[in-house]
C-alpha cells in the first residue's frame, strides 16, 4: 500500500510538472528602448533569437534601453527611469495565471565584424514585481537564493550556445502582469541595459491539483480491483 501510494504521489507530480506552461506574453511598457537599431523591447519576448534553447548574439534579436542618452537612437533619448535604477521592463501575461518558474536569457551581444562583446551590457540586479493589473500595486518577489528582493541575473557568456537561467520561486504567485526594475548592470558606463529573451511559465491551480489528485485515487482503486 505505501509504494501504491508512492506511485500515486509521483504520479501527481509527475502530472503537475508536465503541466507548466509557458506563457504567451507580450510587453506591456518599457522605460526606452533602442529604436533606431532595432533593439526593441518586443524582441525579448517574440522568440528571436532562440533555437533549441540557444539565444544567439544577434542585437536585434535583443532589447536595449536608451542608456543615458550617450549614443543617438533611443526612444525616450535617454533612460532617467526611476531613481537608483537604470531601466525597467513590464511583461503583460495575458491574463491571470498562477506562475511557478521563469526561463531569462541575458543580453548576449557580439558584434559580428570585430567579435566585441557587449555582454556588459545584461542586467546584473533587479526586483522583481506582480501585479493584477497594469497601473496596480506591484508587490516585489523574493529571491529564494538569498531570501531578499533582490535577484542577480548571470552575465551571458558572449556565444551562440547561450541556455540561459530558469528561475524558481519558493511559492506559486498569481500575477497578470510582471515587472523587472533594473539597478545594475555588468560594467557598461553608459547606463545600457538589455535582455536577450525572458519567458515565464504558469503552474496548475491549486483547483486543477485537486482534481489530479481525485483522478489518481480513482486510477489506485481502479487499479485495486484489477487485482
Ligand atoms: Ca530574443
Amino acid at each position: 500500500m505505501k509504494l501504491r501510494l508512492s506511485i500515486l504521489a509521483m504520479s501527481i507530480l509527475t502530472l503537475a510538472a508536465a503541466n507548466a506552461a509557458q506563457l504567451s506574453i507580450s510587453i506591456a511598457n518599457q522605460s526606452s528602448e533602442f529604436t533606431s537599431a532595432n533593439r526593441l523591447a518586443v524582441h525579448a519576448v517574440d522568440g528571436s533569437g532562440l533555437s533549441a534553447g540557444n539565444h544567439d548574439t544577434d542585437p536585434t534579436h535583443m532589447w536595449l534601453n536608451s542608456g543615458d542618452g550617450t549614443f543617438p537612437g533611443g526612444t525616450p533619448a535617454s533612460d532617467p527611469d526611476r531613481p537608483g535604477q537604470l531601466a525597467h521592463i513590464t511583461f503583460n501575461l495575458g491574463g491571470t495565471f498562477t506562475i511557478g518558474s521563469f526561463h531569462v536569457w541575458n543580453y548576449n551581444e557580439v558584434n559580428a565584424n570585430n567579435q566585441q562583446s557587449f555582454t556588459n551590457r545584461g542586467v546584473q540586479t533587479l526586483t522583481i514585481s506582480i501585479a493584477s493589473t497594469l497601473n496596480g500595486t506591484y508587490t516585489p518577489l523574493i529571491d529564494p537564493a538569498n531570501n531578499t528582493t533582490t535577484w542577480t541575473f548571470a552575465q551571458a557568456p558572449g556565444n551562440g550556445a547561450y541556455t540561459g537561467e530558469l528561475f524558481s520561486l519558493s511559492a506559486p504567485v498569481s500575477a497578470a502582469f510582471v515587472r523587472f526594475d533594473i539597478k545594475t548592470n555588468y560594467g557598461d558606463a553608459n547606463g545600457l541595459v538589455g535582455l536577450s529573451e525572458v519567458q515565464i511559465f504558469s503552474v496548475p491551480e491549486p483547483a486543477t491539483w485537486l482534481l489530479l489528485g481525485l483522478g489518481g485515487v480513482t486510477l489506485s482503486i481502479f487499479s485495486r480491483r484489477r487485482d
